[in-house]
């Protein structure tokens, strides 16, 4: 029989590759020195830092699975999570900037892009000279993003986009936004568009007053008779299966991004009960104190052990969207549960930022929401096992 590591149960890091546990290393160092010592701060203060796009480029962070000739890395679907697992246990708000990035801008211009669009953009998003954001929500069309307002209109040399877009990720400090709008020229379908910051019409104020996810920047985009030529338009995918093909790939992030987040709120409760001392004893020798920790080892091992075998199918372009939807749902939903859990065991300390579990609690809040809701993804569950629609 072997050993049993209690950190790592069922010996993920033996099922991985050499190049994985390198970038999982590297991000694992990067977020620890770099990240870790400004995010109580930075949440404190509500205020992003645009240069850690710059920072996470330069070690190779953004764009991992974009080919290397556009300035990715060429890697797998695996090395991304692992990323993802890395920064998320620091913050959700910085894995949002790097998954924003990668998954929501860098991937659509690479699958949907011109070949000028993919030169363009993909080097300085790489980089993280360029800062992208993904525009799909609007006030009214969240869940149903099918129910979007914005819409361009074909003009002689391109088109003229209207609306507005809601709680997206990055865009008051964005340099690019891929925006999805309806396009009387397709028929209403639904099309992306590369916009460029200081375009005349084109604005993204700052929501303020979040109390979640406060590490990371969230805005608005306001278009008001933005005016856009014809290589604006990403030429290669129109309808709905645009913005969701993004969205498999953060949704999948997210999955291994959450275990990061709740491993840490994990390893928080565990040491918090072996270093204090109620009735005579560390709180860590009661039943009940033993019996929550196992249960989150347990949620973390099956969730990161899920997490892999989504990714390992991604890699062989073989996963399906319903298995994503089953690991961003599970993954966020226990990752939520064992941040309030984590809290709890940390009684009074477990208000305060010192400890940091209650930052995750309240981020986890949104990523169990965003990328499509804990219900909605039960919902895309319940119709692949019934055949029945149950959204409307
Ligand atoms: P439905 O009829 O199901 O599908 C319409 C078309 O889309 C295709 N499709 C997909 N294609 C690829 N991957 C997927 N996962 C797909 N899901 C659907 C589908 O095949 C169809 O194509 P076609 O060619 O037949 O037209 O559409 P519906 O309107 O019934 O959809 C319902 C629902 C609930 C599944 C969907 O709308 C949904 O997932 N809603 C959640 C919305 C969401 O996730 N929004 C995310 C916004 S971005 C964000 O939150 C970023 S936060 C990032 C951060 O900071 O980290
Ligand atoms: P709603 O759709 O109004 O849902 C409200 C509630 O109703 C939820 O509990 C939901 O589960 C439930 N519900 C909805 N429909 C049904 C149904 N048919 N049956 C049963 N229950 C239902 N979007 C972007 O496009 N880009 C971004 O970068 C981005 N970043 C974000 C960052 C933050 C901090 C946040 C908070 C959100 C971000 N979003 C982004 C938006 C996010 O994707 C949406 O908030 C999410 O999809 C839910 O939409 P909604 O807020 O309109 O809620």
């Amino acid at each position: 029989l072997g050993n049993f590591d209690w950190q790592d149960p069922f010996r993920l890091n033996d099922q991985l590759e050499e190049d994985e546990r390198m970038i999982a290393q590297s991000a694992r160092s990067f977020a620890q020195e770099k990240l870790q010592p400004r995010v109580i701060k930075a949440y404190a203060e509500e205020t992003v830092a645009p240069e850690l796009f710059a920072e996470m480029g330069e070690m190779g962070l953004l764009g991992t699975t974009i080919p290397e000739e556009y300035g990715g890395l060429g890697g797998g679907y695996v090395g991304y999570g692992l990323v993802a697992r890395e920064i998320e246990r620091v913050d959700s708000g910085y894995r949002s900037m790097m998954s924003v990035q990668s998954s929501l801008v860098m991937y659509p211009i690479y699958a949907y892009g011109s070949e000028e669009q993919r030169q363009k953009y993909l080097p300085g998003l790489a980089a993280g000279t360029l800062i992208g954001c993904f525009g799909l929500t609007e006030p009214d069309a969240g869940s149903d993003p099918s129910g979007m307002k914005t819409r361009a209109v074909k003009t002689d040399g391109g088109y003229r986009l209207n609306g507005s877009k809601m709680w997206i990720s990055n865009s008051p400090i964005a340099d690019v936004f891929v925006v999805w709008a309806k396009s009387d020229a397709h028929d209403g379908k639904i099309r992306g568009f590369v916009l460029e910051k200081d375009t005349k019409g084109l604005s993204a104020p700052k929501i303020t007053g979040k109390q979640s996810l406060r590490a990371s920047v969230t805005g608005e985009i306001v278009l008001k008779d933005v005016e856009v030529g014809e290589d604006a338009l990403l030429p290669n995918v129109e309808g709905l299966k645009g913005p969701f093909g993004c969205l498999n790939r953060a949704r999948y992030g997210i999955a291994w991004g959450v275990m990061g987040a709740a491993e840490f709120c994990w390893h928080g409760a565990r040491q918090y009960g072996l270093d204090r001392h109620q009735f005579r004893k560390p709180l860590a020798q009661t039943q009940l104190f033993q019996l929550k920790l196992a249960n989150m080892q347990t949620e973390i091992t099956l969730g990161l052990q899920a997490a892999l075998r989504v990714g390992r199918l991604m890699d062989d372009a073989n996963a399906a969207p319903e298995m994503i939807s089953l690991i961003k749902r599970n993954n966020c939903g226990k990752a939520l549960d064992i941040a309030r859990m984590s809290r709890d065991m940390h009684g009074g300390n477990g208000i305060s930022e010192e400890f940091q579990v209650i930052r995750h609690m309240m981020n986890l809040e949104t990523v169990n929401t965003y990328e499509g809701t804990h219900d909605v993804h039960a919902l895309i569950l319940g119709r692949a096992q019934t055949g029945l629609q149950a959204f409307f």
